[in-house]
Parts: structure tokens; sequence; C-alpha cells
């Protein structure tokens, strides 16, 4: 918990309580609200239903409540700002460490506590927040990190491989099993049947995205602007660097990953086809955790193929899927239908895989993210599929 405190911290260290309160985007929550929402989440799981006292401000919660309050109005709510929402994460903090101090982790009784799952889910939580956070970063112009890392480069010994690689399919295996941390949209574990299908062997990258945008008539990518040359300059954070035709593309809605797939003649993976191709990336070594601040090139993890042959499925961007988010079959919600169950339904296409913006402790191939399939403010990429003779 400290350490997801000590970077979610840091990531706003560089910004004044002006840039912390401005909207940037009617799709995003001004940051304050974000870090009042962390601190919230924390009192009515820790303090309120762990340690059954009174929330420190009254009605504030319903403030913070992410589905009451859309992101586009949230700037116009009451909130915490400035020196009263620093001191309400560390009140909460107080408050929850002196709960933790008395609570029964072992006795599985309750099952929020059993394996300390609802502290999971806190850490959790505020690893998710700073990835959304991130991509509200990415629209401040001038914005320093304090931390950043560069991703290691490709090996030039460890050579390239095929363009696509087999999946044999059959019966397999998906979803989280009981043991461990793991959101309740991951569960039940249940097997389905998969014919066998090819995915590229690495994410689509700028290069290859660049000539879609110029034989199809393809809109850029968000943060793309042509250098006037024939190329592209990437602009987030304000920064104006050579685009690198070998990182993975990013900032593509669904509409576009989908339609990129079918002018390459392919298809996108469905979620189960991405889960079977991905048994085997190691989240150890991926581009993950936040201090990259773009994705690494294409072979950079070459050495750490999944068992199909595929590489960077974990980390870099998350991979647009051609499935709806829909329940597993037996799917019982937990702890909270808001979590994932109101979320099911055609509205929302699923991504896998992670970004460099994810924290690495969230990322794990059964993993399944969400958004609209119009949304291109999100760290998502793609691979493409297709079927098998
Ligand atoms: C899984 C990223 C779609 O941001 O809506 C944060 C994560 N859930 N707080 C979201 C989440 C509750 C969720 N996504
Ligand atoms: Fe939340």
């Amino acid at each position: 918990m400290e350490e997801a405190r000590r970077r979610t911290l840091q990531l706003v260290a560089p910004l004044t309580d002006e840039e912390l309160n401005r909207v940037y985007s009617p799709i995003l929550s001004p940051l304050a609200w974000d870090l009042g929402h962390i601190a919230n989440f924390e009192e009515l799981w820790l303090v309120q239903t762990i340690g059954d006292r009174e929330p420190l401000h009254g009605e504030l919660g319903r403030f913070y409540d992410a589905i009451e309050n859309p992101r586009a109005t949230r700037n116009e709510l009451p909130i915490l700002r400035g020196d009263e929402l620093r001191s309400y994460l560390e009140e909460v903090r107080e408050r929850s460490l002196e709960v933790l101090e008395g609570v029964d982790l072992t006795s599985g009784e309750d099952p929020l506590l059993a394996g300390g799952f609802v502290y999971e889910l806190l850490i959790a939580h505020e690893h998710q927040h700073t990835e959304t956070m991130l991509q509200l970063i990415q629209m401040i112009d001038g914005y320093e990190p304090v931390e950043e890392v560069e991703p290691p480069a490709p090996d030039p010994a460890a050579g390239t491989g095929p363009e696509m690689v087999l999946v044999e399919g059959g019966t397999v295996e998906l979803g989280a099993g009981p043991e461990g941390f793991a959101y309740d949209n991951e569960r039940p574990r249940h097997t389905v049947e998969l014919r066998p299908f090819l995915i590229d062997r690495a994410p689509v990258t700028n290069r290859a995205y660049a000539e879609f945008v110029a034989e199809a008539g393809a809109d850029a990518p968000m943060y793309w602007e042509p250098d006037g040359d024939g190329w592209w300059v990437r602009t987030a954070m304000g920064r104006r660097e050579p685009l690198d035709p070998d990182e993975p593309v990013i900032h593509v809605s669904w509409h576009e990953a989908d339609a990129f797939a079918r002018w390459a003649g392919k298809r996108l993976p469905t979620e189960q086809e991405w889960e079977a191709a991905a048994a085997g990336a190691d989240a150890d070594r991926a581009n993950l955790d936040q201090l990259a601040f773009g994705p690494s090139r294409v072979g950079a993890y070459a050495d750490a193929p999944s068992h199909c042959g595929a590489i960077h499925m974990l980390g870099d961007v998350w991979e647009w899927t051609s499935s709806d988010f829909l329940a597993y079959p037996g799917f019982r919600a937990f702890p909270y239908p808001e979590y994932s169950e109101v979320f099911f339904g055609d509205t929302y296409k699923v991504l896998r895989g992670g970004a460099w913006a994810a924290r690495r402790n969230v990322v794990r191939t059964t993993f399944r993210n969400w958004d609209l399939p119009q949304r291109r403010q999100i760290f998502a990429g793609l691979r493409c599929a297709r079927d098998a003779e």
C-alpha cells in the first residue's frame, strides 16, 4: 500500500494545484478527482466496511462514486482540492493502518479478508487509477516525470521470427483459478474449444500502421503529427519526437484496430484466442510499470516469448480483441456488482495484455480490461489473427 501511494504521489509531484483541478478532456476526470476517489475507495472498503467506522467527511463519498458521476461532470462537484485533498489521503491512510492492526486475514470466514483480498483490491484499484491519470498526463504539455526509465532495446543478435505463429487450439483452460487475487470477471476458470489459429508474433508496429494510414486513408493515431517529411512525430506530453517505426502502435480505437486487421487480410483475435496465445508469457519480462513513458521496440523482449512463440504479449500496449465484455459461465459478482457486472454486454470491448502505463502487479494473462470501441486516449494497440487451415 505504501509503495502504491509513493508512486501515485510521485506521478502528481510535478503538477500544480491548478493543473490537478483542470479539465483537459471531457472523457477524463480532473486528477484531483482521481486522487480523492483513490482515498475514498480506501475509506469505504478498509475504514468503513472492514473497520466499521464512520467516514471522515459525511456524505462526501457520493461525489467519488464513479457510476453516479460521469467523468464530464466531475469538476463541478464539491470534491476536495489542494491541502484538504492531501490531508484526506493522509488521514484515511492513518485510519486504514489502524484497522489493519486488528484484522484476521487467515480465518477465511470473511471472503473480503481471506488471503488479504480487500487489501489486494485496494492496491490494484490505486494502480489502475494511476494508469487512468497517465492517460490525462499524456495531454499535459511539458509534463516532466520525476522518474523515467528507458526500456531495453532489441538485441540485434536475436534475429527476427515469422510474421505469425500457430496456436493448435483444442480444449483450453481459461480464466483465473480460485487461489490468489483476481477480479470477479476473470472467474471461474473454465474450458473452451478453440479451432487452430495463427496470431501475429508481435504487436502491429508504427511502421505497419503508417502504411495503413497512407494506403487506406485511415486517420492517424492520437498524438501523431506529420513531420513535414513524409513521416510522423509523437506529441504526447507536448514532446515532439520522431515516431519510432519499430514500436507497437498505441492510441488507436477498436474501430481503427478492426479496420487495420481487415486491411491486412486478417482479423482481431477473440479474447479466448488471445489468452491461449499468451500462455507462458512472463510479466517480469515485459515493459510494464509506468516508468518507460512509451512502448519498447518490438524485439526488446524477444527472449521471453509465450509458449506459442508470440512476443510482447504482456506490456507495451493493451491489445484490442474482437470480444464483447461478457460474464464467464458461472460468474459471481464479488465484492460489488459495479466493478464488472454493470459493464457486461455488447457496449464494451475487451483489451488484454497491459501497457507500459499499467503497474506490473495488475497484469496477468487472465486479466480483462474493457473500454468503449471509440476510445483512443487509452494505451491501446493490437495484434492480428487468422484462422488456420
Ligand atoms: C478496468 C480500467 C475499466 O477504470 O473503469 C477503477 C478500473 N474500476 N475503479 C475503470 C476501475 C473501478 C476500470 N477499468
Ligand atoms: Fe475506481
